[in-house]
């Protein structure tokens, strides 16, 4: 970065303060991740200074030869890594991607189901006050008050009373796995499409530890850089009967030119998920969360529906005796990053929540296993514990950085 540094000193010192504070912290953001420096080089690319409205072989500007070439290349592997009929590469975000689907396969004011904010859903799958919200008939459902887990029986009763034209799935806050055949289920039942937002769980599916919705679903948004670890972006995945729906909602419905340093990015980690490792990597994801969870439990931290089979975890701060903003930055004082986050029929407000929310993609990336694990769960018990403690938060920060250093981040040097 010698040419930043010159050019712009001050945006050069802020980038070198956040490479210390990833490379010396604990990342448990579950929808963070650390990018390969393939992925980085890719996305820093001379594609960024190219406009490239239309899809491959279909432009609307000249000099298009080596964008069509990487934009397809992404294509083919993302069709060939999730097993798919038809990807489109261009969204900018998880959110433009859900609102070019529902733009595409539906009409405004159609009845469409999601899961509630607090239960564990996104802002797009219906939140009141979100586009999706109001520009369609969203019927919330949610989660067992008892269990925290997904009550499919519910979900078809109110599938069967509200005959939705859409069921959407997949989720940003919810520990444990999901029955896509048994939604696809009550969407045959009730005639609506299935879609299923696969942004937190993706990386997981591409390599194998957790169920597909390819071979049933109509439509599968995921952002690309969550356990995906890919570049900042999204795609949408569909059947081919939704294709030329998809690709016009996409643009010129949505969006205008594409980001074509994404779009490389995004081809290069397609690769790197398609490679065999990748499977160990997914795997030790969801190894390392079961890990955390287990001990966070014998520390005594109430998680929500006991546990994980995923990589996220969420903890109701309540029986602690604090909220998860104070929780959050007591951790964040000892270097330990997490956010704080609804549980299922919270009281309290999404800005001042129960709860926090943990993952295991960035420290799996770095190399951490189950050991690891158990200590992060020893620190955040001890940061909980003293959490009005400075000094004793600075011990433990110390003790944060000495672990991280034998787990060095791709593409920081200690
Ligand atoms: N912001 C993402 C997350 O943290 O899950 C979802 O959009």
């Amino acid at each position: 970065m010698t040419s930043l540094q010159q050019t712009d000193p001050e945006v050069y010192g802020i980038l070198q303060k956040e490479t210390v504070r990833q490379a010396d912290g604990i990342e448990l953001i579950p929808s963070e991740n650390y990018a390969s420096e393939a992925v980085m080089e890719a996305t820093g690319s001379i594609f960024t200074n190219k406009y490239s409205e239309g899809y491959p072989g279909k432009r609307y500007y000249g000099g298009q030869e080596n964008v069509d070439l990487v934009e397809q290349l992404a294509i083919d592997r993302a069709k060939e890594l999730f097993s798919v009929d038809h990807v489109n590469v261009q969204p900018y975000s998880g959110s433009p991607a859900n609102a070019a689907v529902y733009f595409g396969l539906l009409e405004y004011g159609d009845t469409v189901m999601g899961l509630k904010l607090d239960h564990g859903g996104h802002i797009t799958h219906g939140l009141p006050i979100s586009f999706s919200g109001k520009s369609y008939n969203f019927v919330p459902y949610g989660v067992d008050k008892e269990t925290g887990i997904l009550d499919m029986d519910k979900i078809r009763e109110i599938a069967l009373e509200c005959k939705p034209k859409m069921i959407v799935c997949g989720y940003t806050a919810y520990p444990r796995k999901i029955d896509f055949k048994a939604f696809k289920s009550i969407c045959d039942e009730v005639g609506a499409l299935a879609m299923a937002d696969v942004a937190h769980i993706a990386g997981l599916i591409a390599g194998g530890a957790h169920e597909s919705p390819a071979e049933d679903f109509d439509v599968i948004t995921t952002t690309t850089h969550k356990t995906l670890r890919g570049p900042r972006g999204a795609m949408i995945m569909c059947k081919k009967e939704h294709a030329k729906n998809i690709d016009r909602a996409v643009f010129p419905g949505f969006q205008g030119g594409p980001h074509d340093n994404t779009t490389a990015a995004k081809a290069v980690a397609f690769g790197e998920a398609l490679k065999p490792e990748f499977k160990d990597y997914s795997a030790q994801i969801v190894k390392n969360a079961k890990a955390l969870a287990e001990r966070l439990n014998e520390h005594g931290f109430d998680l929500v529906s006991g546990g994980t089979d995923n990589h996220l975890i969420l903890i109701d701060m309540t029986n602690k005796g604090m909220p998860g903003k104070i929780a959050q930055e007591a951790l964040d004082e000892a270097g330990i990053t997490c956010n704080k986050n609804t549980v299922p029929f919270d009281p309290r407000s999404p800005f001042d929540p129960s709860g926090i929310r943990l993952g295991t993609p960035a420290l799996t990336t770095r190399g951490m296993k189950e050991d690891e694990m158990r200590k992060v769960a020893d620190f955040m018990a001890s940061v909980i514990e003293k959490h009005e403690d400075l000094d004793h938060l600075k011990k433990i920060k110390g003790e944060v950085k000495d672990l991280c250093k034998g787990f060095p981040v791709p593409g920081i040097k200690t």
